[in-house]
């Protein structure tokens, strides 16, 4: 008989997603509460939260609006089919979604994270051109250093060589280049150079073919990589390029959307409307798994318009959990808090003082860049020889026994503060930051 016990301290069993797990085992770092912008770990730390969790918390930990909202639900509707039939809390939360999405994006379809929104826009966006009568339209541009998640479809328009080289073959993609350029270092928010990085759009067009293309994605600013902002000017050129050959253009924001730029969605702070809007993350606040795909109307209705006969199903696709009633419940909450609290000012507030915080860690130890963008920010260290991603990962240690956590990854140390983040907040996260860069000398 298999025992259903086992030892509390017994981390074997457990493989962790995105972790070196042989590290983490013998060096276990362990949160057990978490409020406002703080966690307190197992061994009775209080730590700020430098990161919202994983980009996802912006209104804070311990938010009691969400976890009564998601109490209550579960005593009234613990879940309901949303194939053929539906409830009420997925249809609200679409409308006040689609109400706060820029231009003519008015239609919704839930899924439960940011994966699962890449492979659904890349499935809508092949769809559309397959019901318009170019289904020989399969092919999705990504960029070099983006992250659209793991599922097959965002791996393989993502640009991070680490998480695509031990899987093989994926969909049908291509990629523009990043756009980290050294002589934009030390910029603050929207770099000057590098509008003619959106132009490679054309010499992909010129190599593939339009009519093979349906979708470009692209995250505002890309978060996993480093926190890398558009140059001036870019968005809106590849939106032109777009225009031009047809192709739909879709924002992944699941870390730029829901509020981290200042706006509901970066799309917004940027000034440039993209057909497909992907979220998860804050939706939610992070409580409940949750994400949506906010497709145009003139998407929507194609569909609708070639879908067949009256009762057949138009896009065939979606999840056992798609608009789960709890996620819902949470989704509704968290807008409620927006709303209420006003978040979005309370964001635009801290965004220039985290600016100045951030930059001035210039001048530290192996800082080589420091970029930022709304209340996201990263600093690149200089690798030690041979080690990629070691100093990075040392400092992040060296954070947490200092009292923060801060996110890591590849050369680059991640920030991504709570809305609701005070100033003394920051300068305790960055005041730790720069001691941890000292200690490294
Ligand atoms: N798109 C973007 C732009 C993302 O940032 C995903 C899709 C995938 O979401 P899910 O919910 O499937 O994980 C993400 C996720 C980090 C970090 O430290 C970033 C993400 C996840 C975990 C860590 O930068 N982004």
């Amino acid at each position: 008989m298999t025992s259903t016990t086992s030892k509390p301290n017994d981390l074997s069993a457990n493989w962790m997603p995105f972790s070196g797990n042989r590290f983490f085992k013998a060096n276990p770092r362990m949160i057990v509460k978490g409020e406002g912008c703080t966690f307190t770990t197992s061994d009775g730390k209080t730590l700020v939260d430098g990161l919202s969790g994983l980009w996802c918390c912006g209104a804070g930990h311990g938010r009691k609006e969400i976890t009564e909202a998601v109490s209550r639900q579960m005593v009234d509707l613990d879940y309901a089919p949303g194939f053929q039939v539906g409830h009420p809390l997925a249809f609200e939360l679409a409308s006040r979604i689609a109400a706060l999405a820029p231009g003519d994006l008015d239609h919704v379809f839930f899924v439960n994270s940011g994966s699962e929104a890449a492979d659904t826009a890349i499935k809508m966006a092949r769809g559309y051109w397959r019901v318009k009568g170019e289904a020989q339209r399969t092919k999705v541009i990504g960029r070099a250093k983006a992250y659209h998640g793991v599922n097959f479809g965002g791996m393989s328009v993502g640009g991070i060589s680490g998480n695509r080289k031990m899987f093989g073959a994926g969909i049908d993609a291509d990629h523009l280049p990043h756009t980290l350029l050294a002589e934009n270092a030390f910029s603050r928010g929207l770099p000057d150079k590098g509008i003619e990085l959106a132009d490679e759009l054309e010499n992909i067009v010129a190599l593939h073919d339009p009519s093979t293309i349906a979708a470009v994605i692209i995250e505002p600013f890309s978060g996993s990589a480093g926190v890398i902002v558009p140059p001036k000017g870019y968005m809106q050129r590849i939106r032109e390029i777009c225009d031009k050959y047809g192709f739909l253009l879709i924002f992944d924001e699941v870390i730029s959307g829901f509020g981290r730029t200042g706006q509901m969605f970066g799309a917004q702070t940027m000034g440039v409307t993209p057909d497909i809007i992907n979220a998860a993350k804050a939706i939610s606040n992070g409580v409940i798994p949750l994400g949506a795909v906010i497709a145009s109307h003139r998407i929507y209705q194609t569909f609708m318009d070639n879908g067949g006969a009256d009762y057949a199903i138009e896009f065939p696709h979606g999840y056992t959990y798609s608009g789960h009633p709890v996620a819902c419940a949470a989704g509704l909450a968290t807008l409620d808090i927006f709303e209420n609290d006003d978040l979005l000012g309370k964001c635009r507030t801290l965004i220039p003082y985290f600016e100045d915080a951030i930059h001035a860690l210039k001048g530290l130890p192996h800082v080589e860049d420091i970029r930022n963008f709304g209340l996201a920010g990263a600093v690149q260290v200089t690798d030690m020889p041979g080690l990629p991603g070691k100093r990075a990962f040392e400092i992040f240690q060296k954070c947490w026994d200092l009292g923060a956590y801060v996110r890591c990854g590849g050369n680059t140390l991640q920030f991504a503060p709570a809305f609701i983040a005070q100033k003394s907040d920051i300068d305790r996260l960055f005041s730790i930051v720069a001691d941890a860069l000292k200690a490294q000398a």
